[in-house]
């Protein structure tokens, strides 16, 4: 029994240290003369503009690459893994004693980075050497997406609606439209106003909060139909004023019923000034206007069991 334990520990170990082609090591000594065939950093960081054309480069502050020793070495660079869409393409350029690691998107009519999809990539990239088997190195990339200013705030809902009494005091917060705009910093910024100049309502330029600003009068007019723009700061800042969209908005005015009649009674002691006999005069008012301060009935609901009092219009 022991000796077949120990036998199959040395089967495993080969197998253990057999050299991986696919592993997280990014140095690799050739065995022969020792020499460091290694990228300078194990993680680089990259940039690129979002919407890029074609064979365009990242940038990255500091060189990628791997340094030369005298010999000379034909080396060749391939993105292995985190570029599943295959956006990128890894290229080698050497200049003086330095092999560079040049990142760009391909060509043709390939795929088009989009920020709003993803930002982020990050590359895994290996070194090899035409006639060198043994001389192969691996480095990460991580390539971040910058934005353009390509998407235009929305309006969501587009349409709103709002029925508001006639009444309503000045200031007050009638509405409030929103919208989004997917690009981030001020590519995400955009401000509220009216399409056209409005004088009795006013919209916050950042909340969208509509107010009343003006006396409303329903003779005059029952239904106002604003158009409140979103526009990006973004693209104001590059003098593009036509990104923007519409956000339709509705007043209704309403004379609303807002008072109750108000019933006052004057008592009558005497009916010498009247025919019938009157013992009390009731006045009811109602401070509404139109068909809302109209009286409709006046009736005596209590205080009469035997019904012998009535009301007369007059
Ligand atoms: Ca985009
Ligand atoms: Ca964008
Ligand atoms: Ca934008």
């Amino acid at each position: 029994m022991q000796a077949h334990h120990f036998g199959l520990a040395l089967l495993l170990l080969p197998l253990i240290f057999k050299p991986s082609a696919c592993n997280n090591q990014n140095t690799h000594k050739a065995p022969q003369d020792g020499f460091n065939f290694s990228f300078t950093q194990a993680v680089y960081h990259a940039t690129i503009y979002e919407n890029s054309a074609a064979r365009t480069y990242a940038n990255s502050k500091i060189k990628m690459g791997i340094t030369l020793d005298k010999r000379f070495l034909d080396i060749r660079y391939r993105i292995i893994s985190g570029d599943e869409e295959g956006f990128f393409k890894a290229e080698e350029y050497v200049l003086g004693d330095f092999c560079f690691l040049r990142i760009r998107t391909k060509g043709g009519n390939s795929a088009i980075l989009n920020r709003e999809i993803q930002s982020n990539y990050v590359l895994t990239v290996k070194a090899f050497v035409k006639g060198e088997a043994f001389l192969e190195a691996w480095t990460k990339v991580s390539v971040q997406v910058l934005d353009m200013n390509d998407l235009r705030p929305l309006f969501s809902p587009t349409t709103y609606s709002v029925t508001i009494a006639e009444s309503t005091p000045l200031r007050t917060s009638i509405a409030q439209v929103t919208a989004t705009d997917a690009d981030i910093g001020s590519n995400g910024e955009f401000y509220f106003f009216f399409k056209e100049k409005v004088d009795l309502f006013a919209v916050h330029p950042t909340s969208g909060v509509v107010y009343l600003s003006g006396k409303l009068n329903v003779d005059e007019q029952t239904l106002y139909n604003l158009e409140i723009l979103a526009v990006d700061r973004g693209m104001k800042l590059y003098g593009n004023n036509g990104v923007s969209s519409t956000a339709k908005l509705f007043v209704h005015v309403e004379r609303l019923n807002e008072h109750p009649p108000v019933i006052s009674a004057v008592t009558h002691y005497t009916s010498k000034l009247y025919k019938s006999s009157a013992y009390a005069i009731v006045n009811v008012e109602d401070p509404d206007e139109g068909l809302n301060g109209e009286i409709d009935s006046v009736v005596i609901v209590d205080g009469d069991p035997l019904g012998q009092f009535f009301l007369e219009k007059n």
